[in-house]
Order: C-alpha cells, then sequence, then structure tokens
C-alpha cells in the first residue's frame, strides 16, 4: 500500500531530487501504452507530474484498465523526463488504484478543453471544476478574498457576522425570498445593510462583512444571481461620501495588485491582462452622466447604458474604473442621506459594470421615518432598525460590492455563474 502520509505534490516533483522515491496522488487525466512501456498524467491541484511504468514495473499490464479520472495514489523513483517539456517524471514502483472512475465521462475537459453549454457544465459541476482553466478561477477568488480580508484588517475594520433570517427586507419588498419560519414568516437578508447600520449605533465604528445576500430577482442576465457574495463595509463619523470613496478605491487597487502578484500564473493560463487603475478615480455626477448619454435627467442607469458610460471614461480618463455620484432621491434607498433632493450616493462602474453601491445614510431620526413613508413603506414594519435611531446614531455610510461581480469583470469572464462554484439563479437550485 503506498503510504499517503507521504504524499507530496506534482510540483514538489519538480524539486525533488534525482534518484530519490516519492508519493503522489491524484487524478488520471490520460494514459498511454506502447509496447512495454505505460506513460500516465497524473493531475493534482498544483498541475502534472509524468507517471512512467516500465517492465520492472509487474502491474504494467493492468494498467490498460486505468480509465480516466481513477484516483490514484502512485509511489516512485524521480528521474529526468526525456520528453520535450524536459523536467522531472516518476518512474513508477508502486500504485494503488484509490476510486476506479467510471466510463463514459459524462462532460469532457481533457486538455482545458471547456464545454460550450454552461447547464450542462454546472449540473456536472464537480467535473468542471477538476479542469484547470475552471479551478484557476476560483484560485484567483481566493487571492482577492485574502487581499479583502488584509486590506479591512490592515485598516482596522472589525470583522461582522450578520443574519441572514430578518422580518424586513432592506433593498424592495418584490425581490424578497419569504419563508415560513414555526408560526411566521420571515425573509432571507436582501444585503447586511439594516444590521451594518445598527452595529455603527452600537460603536462598531468600522466594521466589515462577507456573507451572502438573496434576490428573488427575475433576471436572467450575465451578472444577476438569486444568492450572491457581499462585502459590506460601514463606518462611522464619516465625512460626506469622499471617505467612502477613498476606502473603495483603495480596496480595488490593493486587491488587484495582490492578485496581478499572487495569481501570476493562473492569470496566465486565463489569458488575463490585468490592469491596476490610477488613484484617484475619476468621479462623474449622476446628471453630467445622463447628459453624456442623452438621457432624461434622472434615469436609471442600467446595465446597457453603464456599457456606453465605462466606453465614454475609459477614453477620456484611460481607466477601468470610476464613480457615478449624487444620484436623484428616485434612485436611492429610504436609508440615504440626501441633501435637496440629491442623495449622498456612489455606484463604483469597474469595466462598464456596476460593482458597488453604497453612500452617507440617514441618521437623523424624524427624517428617516419621514424617508420610509415617502417610498411607501410601513414605519412600523421596520421599528427593529429606526427605533435604535433615538438613542444615540453617529454620522455613518458604507458600501456594499458584489464579490461574484468583482471577480467576473477582473478574470473578464462573460458570465457572473463562472465565478460562483454552485451558481443559484432563477432556474437553478442544484447540485
Ligand atoms: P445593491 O443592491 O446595489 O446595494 O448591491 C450592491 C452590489 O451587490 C451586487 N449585487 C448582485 N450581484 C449578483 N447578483 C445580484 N442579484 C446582485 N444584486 C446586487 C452588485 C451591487 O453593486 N445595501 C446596499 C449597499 C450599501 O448601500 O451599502 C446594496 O445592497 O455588485
Amino acid at each position: 500500500m503506498v503510504n499517503l502520509s507521504q504524499r507530496k505534490s506534482t510540483s514538489a516533483l519538480q524539486k525533488a531530487r534525482v534518484g530519490s522515491t516519492i508519493v503522489l496522488a491524484g487524478w488520471v487525466e490520460k494514459s498511454k501504452h506502447l509496447g512495454k512501456l505505460a506513460f500516465i498524467n497524473l493531475r493534482d491541484r498544483e498541475g502534472y507530474a509524468q507517471i512512467v511504468a516500465n517492465e520492472k514495473f509487474l502491474g504494467l499490464k493492468s494498467l490498460k484498465d486505468l480509465t480516466r479520472e481513477s484516483v490514484v495514489a502512485v509511489k516512485g523513483k524521480v528521474k529526468t523526463s526525456k520528453a520535450k517539456s524536459g523536467g522531472k517524471e516518476l518512474e513508477l514502483v508502486e500504485l494503488d488504484v484509490l476510486n476506479r472512475a467510471a466510463v463514459p465521462l459524462p462532460i469532457e475537459f481533457l486538455g482545458g478543453k471547456v464545454e460550450t453549454d454552461m447547464s450542462k457544465r454546472l449540473d456536472y459541476r464537480y467535473l468542471d471544476l477538476r479542469n484547470p482553466r475552471v479551478f484557476a478561477i476560483f484560485k484567483v477568488r481566493s487571492v482577492m478574498l485574502n487581499a479583502i480580508h488584509k486590506f479591512f484588517r490592515d485598516n482596522e475594520f472589525l470583522e461582522m457576522q450578520t443574519s441572514k433570517i430578518s422580518e424586513a427586507g432592506a433593498e424592495g419588498g418584490a425581490e424578497l425570498f419569504e419563508l415560513p419560519y414555526f408560526k411566521k414568516k420571515v425573509a432571507l437578508n436582501q444585503s447586511q445593510q439594516l444590521y451594518k447600520q445598527l452595529i455603527m449605533i452600537s460603536g462598531f465604528e468600522k466594521a466589515y462583512e462577507i456573507g451572502t445576500s438573496y434576490r428573488a430577482e427575475k433576471s436572467h442576465t450575465h451578472r444577476h444571481l438569486t444568492e450572491f457574495w457581499q462585502l459590506d463595509v460601514e463606518m462611522s463619523f464619516l465625512d460626506g461620501i469622499k471617505d467612502i470613496m477613498s476606502v473603495q478605491e483603495r480596496l480595488i487597487v490593493s486587491v488587484l495588485r495582490a492578485v496581478k502578484k499572487e495569481a501570476k500564473s493562473e492569470l496566465e493560463l486565463l489569458k488575463v491582462n490585468l490592469n491596476v487603475p490610477k488613484l484617484p478615480f475619476p468621479k462623474i455626477n449622476h446628471s453630467d452622466a445622463c447628459k453624456l448619454l442623452g438621457l432624461k435627467q434622472g434615469t436609471d442607469i442600467g446595465t446597457e447604458a453603464e456599457r456606453k458610460l465605462g466606453a465614454i471614461v475609459k477614453r477620456k480618463y484611460k481607466t477601468d474604473a470610476f464613480f457615478l455620484i449624487n444620484l436623484p432621491e428616485n434612485l436611492t434607498k429610504f436609508y440615504a442621506m440626501h441633501d435637496d433632493g440629491i442623495g449622498r450616493y456612489v455606484d463604483l462602474i469597474y469595466k462598464n459594470n456596476e460593482i458597488s453601491s453604497g453612500g452617507q445614510r440617514e441618521h437623523r431620526y424624524d427624517i428617516l421615518i419621514n424617508q420610509i413613508r415617502n417610498k411607501k413603506l410601513k414605519p412600523k414594519d421596520l421599528e427593529f432598525y429606526t427605533t435604535p435611531f433615538k438613542y444615540g446614531a453617529p454620522p455613518h455610510g458604507g458600501f456594499g460590492m458584489g464579490i461574484d461581480r468583482l471577480l467576473t469583470f477582473i478574470l473578464d469572464l462573460p458570465n457572473v455563474r463562472e465565478g460562483v462554484l454552485f451558481p443559484r439563479d432563477v432556474e437553478r437550485t442544484g447540485p
């Protein structure tokens, strides 16, 4: 039996001493039989290793039965490879089949080939993710998330975790997922909005969370999911939206720098040439954006208009990232602060798509209640949120950024589903 506790990765093989014995384990990408020799291409999460079996290996014949994608553990001697690519290979001494894969495979991904039918790929996501090109996306996602956590820790933000079950929505009633809860009805959180504000009232001062949000949006687009990951940030005692933009732009720059440095080989594999935008990001007033786009003042700038605006900004400022600021009241939420009908609101557009939205919040109780009424909501339903504003609410604000969207646009992916392990949308609830 091959001793798995001695297992090394395929990348360790390249650093191992010629003549030494090492143990590898992984999946059989493919195998080839040439007379008295057999070659196995073994894959693990670090890459590939070539395993060569010659006559000295007693089980040579049985290797013919090895099916693709079976899981094996091998022990062998490190040799210099005779193949053109060079490097090192393993001469097989011992092989254990840990799990024999059935044939044929339901989807094909040999050599990094990506099936065109996304729905089929998602049905067999566990296999799809074995494709190094698909897996690379999730390595970048992990690097990106580490960089986000590092940024907030370095800037003295506390990490928070808010509840995902709530009694009221924050972002619009029609998009609420309601569910029975014993004798009551509750809803899945649409965002962390109301709770991140409550903890500002509690005195957290600077906090962030990375968590899931749920929206019953019947949107069949490349950038909408029913369950998505959101980065929520909230800060107290801020001096208007400039403080919110400053955090966001520094965050984006440090995350992109980290991805460029720490996910170099993944970016190469995915053929992504990542540019880090210069600081500060341009700021475009919503009213100016409407003029540039030939839209009526107060129009909601949607997907298509964002693309056009992105192209205009790129021509003028040579950047992929800019802020859209000062949104009119008809486009803001009840919790936003306004100056004469203009919301202290900020959207961040990156590579032609909105990736975040935020602003300063209304912390004055009476005005907040009025705004709730103006949006045709019932203050009674939101008492758990509004009452705390009577007992010492500091001026505060923040933003919510779509993690899945950020990854999508960093990697120029065609669809947000590519960067989510098991995406949920209007049709898909499994696997
Ligand atoms: P908003 O609703 O604009 O704001 O959401 C913030 C960001 O979350 C992402 N996002 C989505 N991603 C994928 N699928 C969806 N259905 C989806 N909906 C939103 C986007 C978006 O920019 N509470 C406020 C934020 C705040 O003011 O702090 C909020 O949720 O990237």
